[in-house]
């Protein structure tokens, strides 16, 4: 008897960044009452797996990704019971809910960290990694901070340093410590009991460093393009402290634990480079898929996005997930120049992230092409921390529901967030819900396409086909998927038979037949199937 698939091969992902998605109580901050309430909505959209965001207490200074209680609901967002009406209302639509695992740091605030720093002989100290100075008083090594500064900040009372690759907040965990992993290991198990169907792993590729705290070689040359906070993290090499060879061994730890409750495993290894994912996977041992965010940096040039695409498949098989956008990086829409334009490169983009094996992600909003929002304000740490740095709130204002509620009907007080100066009546979801010609709609009709198309979910791998550089063309079994990021029309010679076009990112769900060869318009996208 032929293997059971999996319940994510195939199934389509949606990131949720909670605070910004639907306010239910006014304060201006989205809430999992919000979420629930858009369930409907979510599962007729044609998504399978939502992945929610941090949703734990957490005093806030990396908004959710610095926790102080890793078993409860942050009161800001709702209750523990809350939740489960999300998982089970969910589950009776038919999907699937990742929570958002922070297993690198902490916050400063859990009581762990406090035990910690309370007591120096304690058996806290070590769940955190702890050095003595440098014979000049300094921090122990070169390491810096993702968001700028060292990675250690001195604690006077006992005169040792502590590691954060993140905020001097978010201290990180020694993952060195056999506790600590029993620890995550309750943990995991405390939200599979209660339902939940598994994690997104927050910088999966970082909980382990060199013991012997090497100083992390400079980098020649420059920075990788659109890559922030583009400050000192950007000039080292991280050989010392970013995707250490033993980190696979907590995943398949994890795996274990996941298999006993039919749960996945989905990791934010931010490796741009498709031969460091497979480690991760180990042919299903250890995480069962990465997020290959190589997708993110591609820029639109037909060339690139092929070689990105081809390189992460040929590599990894069928395991990746592809993000269309993230609440870390510029929306599709935006990388790809904004406005319209944008919108429909992003749509042309998508498309073939649907045609790939793997799992295609989108970021909320990304279903009606929308772009950052334009902000003055500034609440990332990134931007606040670091003078000149763009940061990421322009990606995480909230959701643009309906041009005729109050506050684009996300709340009915003052949003947390700014929508931004560029939001208006037609690029909110209700507007372009009614314009049958509208990208959502168009987002949705390829949504349920590829539920139709076992080629697509299931079907071989991608054979890359010839053609002008400005195109990147594929066929899987009796589907072809060709996209043309070109600034004039392009054709494509089809393999052998006879083809028809059943989606057109201008003009949605069609049955156009074509010859020996399809033309396709500039910034956009088809899928054709085989029909004789
Ligand atoms: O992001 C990890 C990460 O690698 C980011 O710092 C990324 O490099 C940066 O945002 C530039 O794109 C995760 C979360 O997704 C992020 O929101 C958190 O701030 C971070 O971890 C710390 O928990």
């Amino acid at each position: 008897m032929a293997a059971r698939r999996p319940w994510w091969q195939g199934a389509v992902g949606y990131e949720i960044y909670i605070r910004s998605f639907q306010d239910t109580d006014g304060d201006g901050v989205g809430d999992m009452e919000g979420i629930r309430r858009r369930l409907p909505y979510l599962a007729d959209l044609g998504v399978k797996i939502l992945w929610i965001t941090p949703c734990f207490p957490s005093p806030g200074f990396d908004h959710g990704y610095d926790v102080s209680d890793y078993r409860d609901i942050d009161p800001l967002f709702g209750t523990l019971d809350d939740l489960d009406r999300v998982v089970a209302e969910a589950h009776d639509l038919g999907m699937k809910v990742l929570a958002d695992l922070v297993p690198n740091h902490s916050s400063h605030e859990h009581p762990w960290f406090r035990a910690a720093t309370a007591d120096p002989e304690g058996p806290y100290r070590d769940y955190y990694v702890w050095r003595d100075p440098a014979p000049d008083g300094g921090p122990p090594n070169n390491w810096v901070s993702h968001f700028g500064g060292p990675a250690w900040t001195l604690h006077e009372p006992t005169g040792q340093y502590y590691m954060h690759l993140f905020l001097p907040e978010q201290p990180d965990l020694n993952w060195h410590n056999e506790k600590v992993r029993e620890e995550f290991d309750e943990i995991l198990r405390f939200w599979f009991e209660r339902g939940i169907d598994g994690f997104r792993i927050d910088v999966a590729h970082s909980l382990l460093e060199d013991q012997e705290f090497r100083d992390n070689p400079k980098r020649e040359g420059d920075a990788l393009h659109g890559e922030i906070p583009g400050t000192q993290f950007d000039h080292f090499d991280h050989v010392h402290n970013l995707d250490q060879p033993e980190v696979p061994d907590i995943y398949r730890r994890w795996n274990r634990i996941a298999a006993e409750y039919d749960a996945m495993l989905v990791g934010e290894v931010y490796v741009l480079e498709a031969e460091r994912l497979v480690r991760y996977v180990d042919g299903g041992r250890a995480l069962h898929s990465p997020f290959y965010f190589a997708t993110l940096k591609a820029r639109w040039d037909g060339q690139e996005i092929r070689e990105t695409l081809a390189k992460g498949t040929a590599i990894n098989g069928d395991t990746l997930s592809w993000p269309l956008s993230s609440h870390d990086d510029p929306h599709a829409a935006e990388r790809f120049g904004g406005g319209e334009v944008g919108a429909r490169r992003a749509l042309a983009y998508l498309t073939l992230l649907m045609g790939l094996p793997g799992l295609p992600f989108l970021y909320q909003g990304d279903e009606i092409g929308l772009d950052n929002g334009r902000v003055d304000v500034k609440e990332d740490p990134i931007a606040v921390r670091n003078e000149g740095a763009v940061g990421r709130d322009g990606v995480r204002t909230p959701v643009p529901w309906s041009p005729d509620e109050p506050g684009f009907g996300f709340t009915t007080g003052e949003p947390w967030l700014p929508f931004g100066s560029n939001r208006d009546a037609s690029t909110t979801i209700a507007a372009q819900m009614d314009d049958p010609t509208s990208q959502w709609h168009r987002t949705r009709a390829l949504l349920h396409l590829r539920r139709e198309l076992d080629d697509l979910r299931f079907g071989p791998m991608p054979i890359w086909l010839e053609g002008h550089a400005d195109v990147v063309a594929f066929a899987r079994g009796d589907t072809v998927v060709a996209m043309n990021a070109g600034k004039a029309p392009r054709e494509v010679a089809l393999p052998a038979g006879s083809w028809t076009v059943v989606f057109d990112t201008r003009e949605g769900r069609t049955n156009r037949p074509v010859d020996t060869e399809v033309t396709i318009a500039p910034d956009h996208a088809v899928v054709l199937r085989h029909t004789g």
